[in-house]
């Protein structure tokens, strides 16, 4: 693009307050600013700042919503047993069909740690990394149906070359470097709230932030991993989050339950613990499956109860899906494919003085786009119940808050494994803290038939390899 047509195509857009420093940069500052330009679609921001893509009533869907599709905790809702689900999952896994994903990107604010949150010490007697404990996940899965499973790992800006230099510096954790392919996603500008005119971050650079986690489609398909998973023979991706240590991924219940149901994109979820947690609400609502964000969703809906008085809308999603390497194809050819969310934030900039300028309150807005809007564009979206004990223990604030902090889930792990121990029949004091590695047991069945039942507990305990 020449410069002419680049300041004619933000004139059209009503950005030409971008260039403002345009005559003090040297050719280095004009083309960084320059291909920052170029990346953006300003039909698609024009649409987003006016507001014309604006189409959800939450209240309205909340109102109509209904519980999804699912087979539950205790197995009602199928039309196959539990064992069934298992048998085809581990049938997927031996053949190599399921590959995994682990989001590690965004900007990791609410947690106070600065590095990636996947680097972040969660053992809570190994002090093991969340990235160390999926790695071991992976290692053990693999082992045991007797394949090597690729993960994709998504990283940001933020979070790209210090992942990197992780995985590189401990030798990938255990897995073989071929198995690991790190991908970055997506940014997108933040806007001025008032006069929706982008943002400077530097006199020669844009206000950018990661474009969510919905970037995913995108950024799989541009980093050749889609293609990568054809080349694999992988047809399904386990889909993660890196902030939930007992996240358990490539669980063949989940990919079997996803199977059995002819599922395009299936979900994990809990039944939530309060009816204002902070999760995603998965909901059917004229006949789609869809998520009604936390944020979007008004208390009375949240607190509404059915006949039996149970909570409405129970469905707490917990990020751990599912998905049809052929649907992430299809969907990835659709520019729309997902919609935009707005984030009202409060984001550093460069005034017209050129001053550095932090601001106290939101002053811009930024776009993020969701992978669980793929839901309604699903073939039998489908949604299976686990309990928050076995699954969900997610590390989002720092310590001192009253939920999501890194020592509730430091807890919650060793209550997990203090279950398993009591089932082989071993007895856990209450003050200590117990740790299995999945390389050692990865099922409360695999503890039993490898411990000693005569085994005595007095101190914090860490089963390794
Ligand atoms: C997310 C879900 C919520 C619920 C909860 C469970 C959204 C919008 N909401 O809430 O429904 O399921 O998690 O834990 O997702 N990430 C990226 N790139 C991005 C943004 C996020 O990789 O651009 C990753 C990152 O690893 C982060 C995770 O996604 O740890 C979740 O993002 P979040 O912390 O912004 O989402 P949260 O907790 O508001």
């Amino acid at each position: 693009m020449t410069d002419e047509t680049l300041r004619k195509t933000l004139e059209t857009h009503g950005q030409s307050s971008v260039l403002r420093f345009w005559s003090s940069l040297d050719d280095t500052q004009k083309a960084k600013l320059k291909s920052q330009l170029e990346d953006i679609d300003f039909q698609q921001l024009k649409a987003l700042i006016s507001g014309q893509d604006k189409k959800q009533d939450f209240a309205a869907m909340a109102a109509a919503a209904q519980s999804p599709p699912s087979v539950r905790a205790d197995g009602s809702g199928a039309s196959w047993t539990l064992a069934e689900a298992v048998a085809c999952g581990e049938r997927a896994l031996s053949s190599g069909e399921v590959g995994a994903i682990i989001v590690a990107g965004g900007q990791g604010t609410r947690l106070g740690f600065d590095q990636p949150k996947g680097m972040f010490p969660i053992g809570p007697v190994s002090n093991r990394t969340l990235f160390q404990f999926f790695a071991d996940r992976l290692v053990a899965v693999g082992k045991k149906y007797g394949v090597v499973i690729p993960l994709y790992v998504m990283t940001s800006e933020a979070t790209d070359s210090e992942t990197r230099e992780y995985f590189q510096a401990n030798d990938y954790l255990g897995l073989d470097p071929n198995q690991v392919r790190i991908f970055k996603q997506g940014t997108m500008p933040a806007v001025d709230a008032k006069t929706g005119e982008l943002l400077l971050a530097q006199p020669d650079s844009l206000a950018l932030s990661p474009d969510g986690h919905g970037g995913t489609v995108r950024a799989l398909q541009r980093n050749g991993c889609l293609d990568d998973c054809d080349a694999r023979g992988v047809k399904y991706l386990a889909y993660i989050q890196v902030d939930n240590p007992l996240a358990n991924l490539c669980d063949p219940a989940l990919i079997g339950h996803h199977l059995m149901a002819e599922s395009e994109l299936t979900t994990q979820v809990v039944r939530k613990r309060y009816p204002t947690e902070r999760v995603g609400n998965v909901v059917l609502v004229n006949g789609d499956v869809q998520i009604i964000e936390y944020s979007d969703l008004p208390d009375e809906a949240a607190e509404a109860t059915d006949e039996n008085g149970e909570l409405k809308l129970w469905a707490g999603n917990i990020a751990v899906h599912v998905i049809d390497v052929d649907f992430l194809k299809r969907v990835s050819q659709s520019v729309d494919a997902l919609p935009f969310h707005r984030a009202s934030k409060k984001v550093p900039y460069v005034n017209d003085a050129g001053e550095w300028v932090e601001p106290t309150e939101p002053n811009a807005v930024k776009f993020e786009r969701f992978i669980f809007d793929l839901l309604p564009q699903a073939k039998n979206a489908f949604v299976v119940e686990s309990l928050p004990s076995e699954a969900f223990a997610p590390v989002k604030n720092a310590e001192g808050a009253a939920t999501d902090t890194a020592s509730l889930a430091r807890q919650a792990v060793s209550d997990l494994y203090r279950g398993w121990f009591e089932s082989a029949g071993i007895a856990v004091p209450e003050e200590v803290l117990v740790e299995i590695n999945p390389r050692f047991a990865l099922t409360q069945s695999e503890l039993s038939a490898k411990v000693d039942p005569d085994l005595t507990i007095e101190a914090n305990v860490y089963l390794d390899e």
